[in-house]
């Protein structure tokens, strides 16, 4: 064990460091290169087996991983406010989980690696867990939620928590993506002012730029796909019961899931495995067919795309009157179908999904979103072991969050609110289960799975600008990988409440695979395959980015820790 500590400490000893250290704030301009000429990987790109590679040779410890994600997050966050709480105790946890690494104990592919959290995923430790909200500032839960649990389990970091549209965009009819009362406005790093979507703002902007290996989020309708889409990702929606949703700030039981938002599909594939799996307190979980949790990252297979049938369904995507701007999204789409093709895979275009048609004139969906909210929101306020505002209904909530200016009501109104409280219905009433039978209806048989059914088709592919709301409503998975960007000529469009850009030049979109439940492994291989021959997200470059690098804080720490390491020898 010594010599293994004091081998690493003489490989680090080799890096090759400028004369004079370079301070963090003042990051240097090249990033060096380190143990036997092996270069550090650039953090805005760095993948899962780049970072793995370099904590096994000792190139850099996770102490330092933690320390240039850290310093990479202040150099933006001032404006673009993607990350609203650092946890305290990432440092003394990553110093463990060096310290394990060096005794030769190796929990997972995660071991040691930053990793941040939604702030709706709760944890039991200092971090504070309030979906943007001045109601749960200080409330405590008894445990961690499963997922932010299994990540600990299989080695990694919550480095913090990050912002998001607040209540993962269930309050509010006239609010704006990434907003929330207690982390301000989130942006994109693609355009300035840009709209970073939704809910899960800050883990996309975070793992876009790099400021941690990946992010978790969690959607109900595009949460996940939709970020990820526009911030140049890879974004997995899970079936909903894939990942466990205990202790996880709720929407509705019925579509609710948490997913990985990273820059690869094999980043995003790793981090799948170790969340997904089932879990005793959320029974949605026994819905999994299998026994084993699949290796994900293993599916990631270049030749997947090769005798795979892939449909279109183009009246989910009709843009006529809105060409201006959408018309670049679905030239994009169209031109892809060449890589498809060229990969020996089948298009079956222009398939109708009459169901599609009849979910978009009707509310069932927000009938359930709604009828579930009251009675999950309530369920989750009663788990809390401390509640600071003792709020245990929605109409609690709502009359707290009214009556708390920082809440900016009645700017921002509770209207999605008060339309659940209206319905006079919970979750286990006849008029909720007319309304859910409905959607699995119209967006199974009539929709996505009569699709994949009907034409015998492996996915469904379409921009991901218009991919969720089908998968949605019946909690099947998708999968997003970068697509495209505007060009210089966009016109730019501002969003509907008038304080960010929501079409630019240069803002990214991506491209989604649609499947039946539980068939991730299937569509992690689709959009491993697709991605490889593309690589679309590396010629989009973000505006502004952080310098900080890991040369930058292994060196510091070189020239600041010789007399601490002379001692210990
Ligand atoms: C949750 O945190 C509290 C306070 O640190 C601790 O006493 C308790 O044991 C934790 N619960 C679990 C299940 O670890
Ligand atoms: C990021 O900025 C927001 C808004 O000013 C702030 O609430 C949050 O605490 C900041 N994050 C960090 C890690 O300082
Ligand atoms: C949106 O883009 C316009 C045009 O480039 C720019 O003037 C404006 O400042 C941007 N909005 C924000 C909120 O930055
Ligand atoms: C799941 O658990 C809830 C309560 O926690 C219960 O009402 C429901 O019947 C259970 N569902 C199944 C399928 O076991
Ligand atoms: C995309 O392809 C479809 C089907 O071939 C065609 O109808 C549509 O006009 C094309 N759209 C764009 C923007 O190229
Ligand atoms: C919540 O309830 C507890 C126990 O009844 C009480 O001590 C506390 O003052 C209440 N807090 C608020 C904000 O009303
Ligand atoms: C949002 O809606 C509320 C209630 O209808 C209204 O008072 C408020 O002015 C609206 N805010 C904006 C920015 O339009
Ligand atoms: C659905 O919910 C609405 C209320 O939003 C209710 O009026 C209706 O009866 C329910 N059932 C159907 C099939 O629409
Ligand atoms: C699939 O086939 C069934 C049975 O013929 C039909 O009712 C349904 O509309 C079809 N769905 C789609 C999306 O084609
Ligand atoms: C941008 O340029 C392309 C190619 O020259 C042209 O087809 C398109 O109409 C232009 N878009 C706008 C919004 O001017
Ligand atoms: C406005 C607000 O509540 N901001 C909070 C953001 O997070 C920091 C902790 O990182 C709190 O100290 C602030 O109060």
């Amino acid at each position: 064990m010594w010599f293994q500590k004091l081998c690493v400490a003489l490989a680090l000893s080799l890096a090759t460091c400028p004369n004079n250290i370079f301070s963090l704030a003042e990051p240097s301009p090249n990033p060096s290169t380190a143990v036997g000429g092996k270069p550090f990987p650039p953090l805005i790109e760095a993948t899962l087996e780049d970072l793995i590679s370099g904590l096994e040779d000792g190139r850099f410890t996770s102490v330092d991983l933690v320390n240039a994600y850290t310093a990479r997050i202040m150099e933006v966050n001032s404006t673009l406010k993607m990350v609203t709480y650092l946890n305290p105790d990432a440092l003394s946890i990553a110093a463990e989980a060096d310290a394990l690494r060096a005794e030769g104990t190796v929990l997972g592919p995660l071991h040691g690696i930053p990793i941040l959290i939604k702030n709706n995923i709760a944890t039991n430790d200092s971090e504070p867990n309030t979906a943007g909200s001045y109601a749960l500032l200080g409330a405590k839960v008894p445990q961690d939620s499963t997922v932010a649990a299994k990540l600990r389990k299989a080695g990694a970091i919550i480095l913090g928590k990050a912002n998001l549209s607040q209540w993962a965009n269930w309050r509010s009819d006239n609010t704006s993506n990434g907003w929330t009362a207690d982390g301000g406005q989130t942006e994109g790093a693609y355009y300035p002012g840009q709209d970073p979507s939704g809910s899960s703002s800050g883990s996309g902007v975070a793992s876009s730029l790099g400021l941690a290996l990946a992010a978790l989020g969690t959607e109900t309708d595009g949460s996940i796909v939709s970020p990820s889409n526009v911030n140049n990702l890879v974004g997995i929606k899970p079936t909903v019961g894939l990942t466990s949703r205990f202790l996880v700030i709720p929407i509705s039981e019925h579509q609710d899931t948490v997913g990985p938002m990273a820059r690869t599909v094999k980043d995003a594939a790793y981090i799948l495995s170790a969340i997904a799996g089932k879990d005793s307190n959320d029974n949605y979980t026994d819905a999994i067919p299998f026994d084993t949790i699949p290796d994900y990252a293993a599916a990631c297979d270049h030749d997947a795309l090769k005798g795979k049938r892939l449909g279109i369904p183009r009246n989910v995507f009709d843009i006529t009157g809105a060409e201006e701007q959408y018309g670049p999204i679905v030239a994009a789409f169209n031109a892809s179908l060449e890589v498809f093709r060229a990969a020996g895979a089948e298009i079956v275009d222009d398939i109708f999904l009459e169901g599609y048609e009849v979910l978009a004139r009707s509310n069932y969906e927000l009938t359930v979103l709604g009828a579930d909210f009251v009675t999950n929101i309530a369920s989750y306020f009663a788990k809390l072991s401390y509640n600071p505002n003792n709020i245990t209904t929605l109409e609690e909530l709502q009359e707290f969050t009214q009556g708390f200016p920082i809440e900016d009501w009645p700017e921002r109104d509770t209207r999605i609110w008060q339309r659940a409280l209206d319905l006079g219905f919970t979750n286990d009433s006849p008029e909720f289960w007319s309304n859910y039978t409905a959607d699995l209806y119209y967006g199974g048989l009539l929709g996505v799975t009569g699709a994949l059914t009907n034409f015998s088709l492996d996915a469904l592919i379409l921009p991901t600008t218009f991919s969720s709301t089908l998968p949605a409503v019946i909690g099947a998975p998708i999968v997003t990988v970068p697509l495209g960007k505007y060009p210089e000529n966009q016109t730019v469009i501002p969003n509907s409440f008038g304080n960010l850009n929501d079409t630019a030049p240069n803002i990214p979109f991506g491209i989604s695979f649609l499947g039946k439940h539980f068939s991730e492994e299937k569509l992690i291989g689709l959009a491993y395959a697709f991605e490889q021959r593309t690589l679309v997200r590396n010629t989009i470059k973000p505006y502004i980015e952080p310098k900080t690098e890991l040369a930058d804080v292994v060196c510091k720490r070189q020239a600041g820790g010789k007399e601490q390491r002379a001692i210990r020898l």
